[in-house]
């Protein structure tokens, strides 16, 4: 038996990495400085993986800003737009460059494209390909961390992208083929990196291939199979151990006990039905290991010792101890790092959680626990452990009747408004009295330096609350001045006081609890601190009231409240597991639903429900999506239907692929939707021109994540564009997102050539008319 962990967080506990890279990249530090950070992360990961105990511990599970990204360099599918970059940049700028856009030195070149890594808050860099794509080994980045653990004395796994699911998560750049047609150009250059790895001594490889626990069609399952026929013929001496994680392999899983591996990993938190099936299989492979993912690397939770070790005896008992590893349910990435560094959370909830080093301990301890240790700390562990999990169960702090009964007493009227749209829009149109081509913003405003440092200087004590409340105030107003004077339509009061707009929530909810380093990567050096839902939710007091009604009471102009929807808050925070998560959704969905309705009382005539994250909390199987929208959507609807039908209800959403589910969309009946879609040009809108979305929408017409601004003419062009595709009284104009990440100056030029734009539009149709 062996303890098999899948990945680590290689941000550092105390983001060390990321604030490495951010002064590498303002060029207040060298190249070696940052390799020398990097490369103290990567040794404290690996000490401490041996010290706890992990007999299989990962390389190249760290990466400078994506591990896709990694595997693109790796594979030499450098985009050709890069190619007079490559020449001159050193490859750290050349990778960086490919991730962030390169806007100096004479070069121009746009980033390549971010998604959601599966259904995760997880961003990758999205691969792309042509229809005559030439890939060409790059091993030195794999080589060079074995070799560097090593030479602390640790031989580790090293980690891969498997040949699969790298071409699936990349995209076709000009039409013509389909990317998994590219297997046969790409596996020579796999064979080179195996073979390389063998003559190194590599004993054990991780291949991950998670594309396992999507619904797989004949195509993509026969390349599977003859990709891992393909290495076994060629490898005998390498051990592969072939990983699939966040879902069951369900249908794909007796392929995946074909194949010719050394070992197979099946995620047991989120596909535990994978393994009373893989038991009951005849395997062909009768030395065939596996890897049980027992312990949750998407959660905070302490595992719960006593299940997982029924699940590992059972395995134990049909196949025996030699074939069966514990591990990790997928890669610690998606967990924050460390426990013990959290000095303010109760020591009750404290009790009952684990962050990435508390569960390298919990893979070792419950492998010990199943090699039948009699030994007496370790089965004190147990009996913690026991002692733990049933305090939480039966905690004062998770149960509120209050709201459990409020839930139950939910009718079909809580999540319907009093009229139809068409109803609401004619009364919306008295009370607001916008012109054509209304424009707004998506909410924040940029988070200066100054900003953050006085919320920090908060945080410490170092600045009182009235201090702190001028200084938002006074930024406040200025936001409110410049967009009068820009001669936006709908304002926005710019969101000064707010770190996160998850984190924010959190805070003032109860049943919420957050954390001083709780750190996760959401993309390149981004961080995100998401909160822990760990009881009934409920809202003590107003939220968000005072700052909206002071912005209002500022202008004669309409001002937007500015709300996180329920689905966005559950699926960015760390989520209960003792209840279904429609269920704390609905919990959310009703504290929101108070937050709108207080803010209407306050004379807020606009409010906005963000819910950019409904798109990625969509099951990985299809046939479970309906189910999951069902509750999704009807949250939404909660949190938004207790209001009057004067009162305009936005939505905004970004990140996603809409034409999967316009229709739920559509249901979610908000009156306006703004979306991402200026970067595309306008492509992602077809899916809402196709199904005649009735309500209105505001599509993006200003990249928000470059600091481009973008010309008059060019924003128009838009805006003609989605006149011609939309009712053009449906039509807002609007950035693609938040503007939380820009700078100032950019911002208010793009604004100001956005109302310009707008302008333009209302007088082509008079002249029209
Ligand atoms: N909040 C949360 N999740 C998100 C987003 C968000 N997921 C998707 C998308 N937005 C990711 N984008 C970002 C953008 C900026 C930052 C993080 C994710 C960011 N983080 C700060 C950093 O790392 O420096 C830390 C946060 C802070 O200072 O408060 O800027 O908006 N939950
Ligand atoms: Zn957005």
């Amino acid at each position: 038996m062996k303890s098999n962990l899948l990945g680590y967080p290689r941000i550092g506990s105390k983001r060390e990495l990321k604030k490495a890279e951010e002064k590498y990249w303002s060029a207040e530090s060298n190249e070696v400085q940052l390799h020398e950070t990097a490369r103290t992360i990567r040794k404290q990961n690996w000490l401490e993986q041996l010290n706890i105990g992990i007999d299989l511990i990962p390389s190249n599970d760290f990466s400078y800003y994506d591990q896709v990204l990694d595997m693109v360099v790796t594979l030499g599918c450098i985009p050709e737009r890069y190619q007079s970059a490559q020449q001159n940049l050193s490859p750290l700028d050349l990778y960086f460059a490919m991730a962030r856009g390169i806007q100096k030195d004479g070069y121009d070149i746009t980033a390549m494209e971010m998604t959601k890594w599966f259904d995760t808050n997880y961003h990758y860099i999205v691969p792309e390909f042509v229809q005559n794509q030439k890939f060409s080994l790059n091993p030195d980045k794999i080589i060079s961390e074995y070799k560097e653990a090593l030479e602390l004395g640790i031989k580790t796994k090293p980690v891969i992208i498997g040949p699969v699911t790298f071409l699936l998560l990349g995209k076709e750049k000009e039409s013509g083929f389909h990317r998994i047609e590219l297997l046969e150009e790409l596996l020579p250059v796999y064979h080179q990196l195996l073979s390389l790895l063998e003559q190194n001594d590599v004993e054990y490889v991780q291949i991950d291939e998670p594309c396992f626990a999507l619904d797989l069609g004949e195509k993509e399952k026969s390349a599977i199979q003859h990709c891992y026929n393909y290495f076994s013929e060629k490898f005998p001496s390498i051990n592969i151990i072939l990983t699939s994680y966040f879902d069951s392999f369900g249908e794909n899983l007796s392929l995946a006990l074909e194949l010719p591996v050394h070992a197979l990993h099946l995620d047991l938190v989120r596909g535990q039905s994978d393994l009373e099936k893989a038991l009951s299989t005849q395997f062909t492979n009768s030395n065939l290991i596996l890897s049980l993912g027992v312990v949750d690397g998407r959660n905070i939770w302490k595992n719960d010792f006593e299940k997982s070790l029924s699940l590992i005896q059972k395995a134990i008992k049909a196949i025996g101890a030699d074939r069966v590893w514990v591990a990790s349910s997928c890669s610690l990435l998606h967990s924050p790092c460390d426990l013990n560094l959290e000095t303010d959370l109760s020591k009750e909830l404290k009790s009952w959680l684990a962050f990435a080093k508390q569960k390298l301990e919990e893979i070792v301890t419950l492998k010990a626990l199943a090699e039948n240790v009699k030994a007496q700390d370790i089965l004190s562990k147990l009996v913690d452990n026991k002692k733990a999990n049933a305090s939480r169960r039966t905690s004062g702090l998770i149960h509120n009747p209050l709201v459990q009964r409020r839930v139950k007493a939910l009718s079909a009227d809580d999540s319907q408004r009093l009229a139809s749209f068409t109803e609401r829009q004619k009364q919306q149109r008295e009370v607001l009295n916008l012109p054509l081509f209304p424009t707004t913003t998506i909410g924040s405003f940029p988070q200066t330096k100054e900003v953050r440092s006085w919320r920090a200087q908060f945080k410490k004590g170092d600045l009182d609350q009235d201090s702190y409340d001028r200084l938002l105030a006074k930024e406040t107003e200025s936001s409110i001045r410049f967009q009068e004077e820009a001669g936006l339509d709908v304002l926005v009061h710019g969101e000064f006081e707010r770190n996160d707009m998850v984190e924010y929530f959190g805070e003032q909810l109860e049943g919420f609890a957050f954390t001083r380093y709780g750190w996760v990567q959401s993309y390149g050096s981004r961080c995100v601190k998401p909160p822990i839902i760990y009881g009934d939710v409920s809202r003590p007091e107003a939220m968000t009231v005072k700052w909206s009604q002071f912005a209002q009471s500022l202008t004669n102009k309409p001002v937007k409240g500015m709300l996180t929807g329920p689905v966005t808050i559950l699926q960015w925070s760390f989520v209960r597991n003792d209840q279904p998560r429609s269920a704390t959704c609905q919990q959310i969905a009703l504290a929101i639903r108070d937050e709108v309705v207080d803010l209407e009382k306050a004379g807020l005539k606009v409010i906005q429900i963000d819910e950019p994250a409904i798109r990625e909390g969509l099951p990985l199987k299809r046939n479970e999506w309906k189910a999951y929208l069902n509750w999704a959507i009807e949250s939404f609807r909660i949190s938004a239907s207790g209001v009057r039908n004067e009162t305009q209800i936005h939505t905004h959403m970004c990140y996603s692929e809409f034409n999967d589910i316009i229709e739920s969309i559509a249901e979610m009946d908000a009156d306006v939707i703004t979306i991402e879609t200026s970067r595309s040009e306008m492509e992602l809108l077809d899916a809402f021109v196709q199904f005649k979305y009735p309500n209105e929408i505001g599509p993006g017409v200003y990249d928000i994540h470059s600091p481009r601004v973008p010309s008059v003419e060019e924003i128009e062009k838009l805006l003609v564009r989605a006149s011609e595709l939309l009712p053009i009284e449906h039509i807002w104009v609007n950035p693609d997102c938040g503007l939380k990440t820009r700078q100032w100056p950019e911002t208010k030029q793009a604004l100001i050539h956005l109302v310009d734009a707008a302008k333009q539009m209302r007088e082509r149709i008079s002249v029209e008319v």
